[in-house]
């Protein structure tokens, strides 16, 4: 029997990767290469009034210094300035250009001035040093609310530093169900800049032939194919059959290996300019941390409008979005198309208003981060769900069980764009609550009290929008665009069978999971099946990973191209079994003559249909099918976390003594790879309630640029996770599955901060809820009792 299917199937990269033997872009080195570092803003905003590279060409080992006006005569463009967003006017965002290196000013700490290109890379950071720039300072903010006033204006094109002023649901249909409401609960949240901080961080090498005008670019990028499209549609120009895109193994990049950056764009445009010496770069981890793209930064007013019974009549919500310094490429699309749609949460709420005002600051572009919208959606609908039970005076899961959308109202039409397509919401809050043993959650409050201790309990009902994007939903919000993905599906002549794809694994275990995809529909062993991604050379149009899209897209577009060979097969074994097509059945790998033993295994058909010597008239040979698969709608994957916290008001710890998880992925395909998804996603979320703040000063200056001062979470921060799962399957694609990418980080920031505002007594703490803000709390609480 085939050890495929729904199964704990190890890693089968793990035998690279635990053994050391992974091919990352670093460890890549192309003959002849040269080094490139790049000459970085120490100011976050000025006038470039010179910059001087005499004494850098000088230097030992130096080839090449090149700055902005150097690309700008090869007519490079700009960097793509984001998804369509058409604001409350009708009028598009506001897109200034993002050039590769600056042209007249600098906006952000990390921009990029020009780029040194030595033999070494020791030669190439020491010449650096020797680049002059006359900059004229220039007054500079950081924070997104204080960017509408009266802020220094960073680009001429966006007036008062307004991106757009965006709104989804019926303002109109809001006013009136609030002037109506019994109870109007408040809120105002910060969603805290997040720093991606991946294991491996960002690199490229660039290399042009002379000889066949061609180039490779090797990339740490999350998606090849997109990158190259951008490279050679919008940046540099070029024709796209000429360009290749190789993004081996990558380590981890939550988001932040999505976008086309300056660097990899650089280091391209160099090689040619050197007549085809490949041009290497590889981030030191400062270079990440000022120049990733960060995540979240929203500062959030919400109110809620319930009834007399805790039924929610209407939701207000009032967002600044900070998209940092420049659009970074989807930067346009996470506090809109993934925000705003999402904020009905798994609830009823009639109405819906939502408006969001983006605006640039002088800080790090900020774009999608794990989660990318969706986290910041709920956790402005679950933080005021908990608020609105305090203040009325009820259960928090009471409150939210008398608001779910059924199991027999699917498919759901919220009042914010999406069509929910299935969930059992209540089933998996009243599992989560039976794990956490909820009804003696009191008995362990006063048990805590006993010992000096305060104890919080805080729930989470998260759903999210993943499969990013389906043509349909996401052009009918305005976007413009629709993202699908590739699979071709090649079974060998001898039997084996080789899977291209257009998603790319950065750590999520694709070259498992899609190969017992393939495994299970075949009735192959898993080892047989070996998953090709990451190069654009290899694989046709895809569209990568991102928005846990890649087993519910990806995965579907695989299943489709199986489905081909299985019709294909069928013509084969009709003719070698002398029988009609329609007749031919097949099931756990052979094709079978229905109501007979007459059978063929799928390996004698793959033989058979390489080597033709007994082939169908008019089938062609070979056993190699493609397929294109565009989601329907996206799929959406709810659960239920709880976080159980005892904190010490003594010391401002923190403690979480439990955490359980139940969690809705439709049909899962490996247990083991989904719970580690769960487990990374909650480490991540706790990160950013507990610990992680990016932090800029009030001149724009990145104070937490190291580990020193941005503070990642540790083991022996996180607790034992308690993970169980329920199963209503996606009805709209054929594997079943909904994405669960990103389902820890969208549930744990709220599950945690209202387990720990529930310990304290107050809502007025905003993440992180650091040791120093809690022992505040704590000690003040301690000093009224
Ligand atoms: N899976 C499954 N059954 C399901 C759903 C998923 O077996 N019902 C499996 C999939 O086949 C895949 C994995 O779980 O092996 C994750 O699948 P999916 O939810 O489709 O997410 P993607 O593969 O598209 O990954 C993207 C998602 C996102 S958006 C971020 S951000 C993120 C994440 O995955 N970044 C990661 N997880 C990460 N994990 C690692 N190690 N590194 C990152 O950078």
């Amino acid at each position: 029997m085939p050890d495929s299917g729904v199964s704990r199937v190890l890693r089968k990269e793990d035998q690279r990767f635990l053994t050391g033997r992974g091919h990352y872009t670093d460890d890549l080195n192309r003959p002849g290469q040269l080094h490139a570092v790049f000459v970085r803003s120490e100011m976050a905003h000025a006038t470039v009034k010179s910059v001087s590279t005499d004494a850098a060409k000088q230097a030992p080992g130096v080839v090449a210094v090149f700055t902005g006006q150097d690309m700008a005569d090869d007519g490079v463009g700009s960097l793509p300035c984001g998804w369509v967003v058409t604001d409350k006017h009708g009028e598009a965002h506001k897109a200034p250009p993002h050039f590769p290196l600056v042209r007249d000013k600098v906006r952000y700490v990390g921009d990029h001035v020009a780029v040194v290109i030595a033999e070494t890379r020791a030669q190439a950071a020491d010449a650096a040093e020797l680049v002059e720039v006359d900059y004229e300072g220039l007054d500079a903010n950081a924070d997104p609310a204080k960017a509408l006033e009266g802020a220094p204006q960073i680009h001429d094109e966006a007036p008062g530093n307004l991106c757009f002023d965006w709104e989804l649901g019926d303002k109109a249909a809001v006013d009136e169900a609030f002037s109506k409401a019994h109870h109007v609960s408040r809120l105002e949240l910060r969603n805290n800049r997040l720093i991606p901080n991946a294991l491996e961080p960002r690199a490229a090498i660039g290399e042009y032939d002379p000889g066949t005008d061609e180039y490779t670019l090797y990339s740490t990028s999350q998606n090849p194919h997109l990158l190259r499209l951008i490279l050679c549609a919008f940046v540099l120009n070029l024709p796209e059959h000429k360009v290749r895109i190789v993004a081996p193994d990558v380590g981890g990049g939550f988001g932040s290996k999505i976008y086309c950056y300056a660097e990899e764009t650089v280091c391209t445009w160099a090689s040619k300019k050197l007549n085809g010496k490949p041009v290497k770069w590889t981030a030191e981890r400062s270079e990440s941390f000022s120049s990733d793209a960060h995540g979240r930064d929203h500062v959030t007013h919400a109110e809620l409008a319930l009834d007399e019974n805790g039924k929610f009549l209407a939701l207000k919500v009032d967002t600044i979005a900070n998209l940092g310094a420049y659009l970074s490429s989807f930067a346009t699309a996470v506090p809109t198309y993934l925000y705003g749609t999402l904020l009905a949460g798994q609830y009823k709420t009639p109405a819906v208003h939502c408006n969001v005002r983006a605006v640039f600051t002088n800080t790090a572009p900020v774009d999608a981060y794990r989660g990318a919208g969706r986290p910041e959606a709920t956790y402005v609908v679950e933080r005021m769900v908990e608020r609105a039970a305090r203040d009325m005076n009820m259960d928090p899961a009471e409150i939210r069980r008398r608001n779910f959308v059924q199991p027999d109202e699917f498919p759901y039409q919220t009042p914010v764009a999406l069509t929910y397509d299935s969930g059992q919401y209540e089933k998996a809050l009243d599992e989560a609550l039976a794990m956490i043993d909820y009804k003696n959650f009191g008995q362990r409050r006063q048990e805590s009290e006993r010992n000096g201790k305060l104890r919080g309990i805080g729930l989470s009902a998260y759903i999210e929008a993943c499969g990013i994007a389906p043509s349909q939903v996401v052009g009918a919000l305005g976007a413009g665009v629709g993202l699908w993905e590739s699979a071709q599906v090649r079974f060998n002549a001898t039997g084996s069978i080789s899977v291209f794809t257009g998603s790319h694994s950065h750590g999520q275990g694709h070259e498992t999971t899609f190969a017992q995809l393939v495994a299970d529909r075949f009735g192959v062993p898993v080892e047989n099946v070996d998953v090709v991604h990451g190069d654009t050379g290899r694989i046709p149009m895809g569209m990568g990973t991102y928005g846990s899209r890649s087993l519910a897209v990806g995965g579907s577009a695989i299943v489709r191209a199986c489905d081909k060979v299985i019709e294909k097969g069928k013509k084969i074994a009709a003719h070698l079994l002398e029988a009609s097509v329609d007749d031919i059945e097949f099931d756990s790998g052979n094709f079978r003559v229905a109501g007979t033993d007459k059978q063929k295994s799928i390996g004698e058909i793959a033989f058979t249909a390489y080597v033709p010597h007994n082939y169908p008239e008019g089938v062609e040979p070979g056993l190699d099918e493609t397929a294109f698969y565009d989601p329907a709608n996206f799929t959406y994957p709810a659960g239920v976390h709880i976080a159980e916290v005892e904190i010490d008001p003594e010391t401002g710890t923190t403690r979480i003594a439990d955490w359980v998880a139940v969690d809705d992925f439709g049909k899962v395909i490996n247990p083991m790879i989904v719970e580690g998804q769960v487990h990374g996603g909650i480490a991540q979320g706790i990160g950013q309630a507990l610990l992680e703040e990016g932090v800029y000063d009030e001149a724009g200056q990145l104070v937490t640029g190291s580990y020193q001062d941005y503070c990642m979470p540790r083991a022996d921060d996180l607790p034992s996770y308690r993970v169980g799962m329920i199963e209503t399957p996606c009805p709209h694609n054929p594997v079943g599955a909904k994405g669960c990418g990103e389902a820890g980080a969208i549930a744990a920031p709220p599950a945690l901060m209202n387990a720990i505002t529930d310990a304290l007594g107050t809502e007025e703490i905003s993440m992180p809820a650091t040791r120093e803000k809690v022992w505040r709390i704590a000690r003040g609480r301690l000093a009224q009792a």
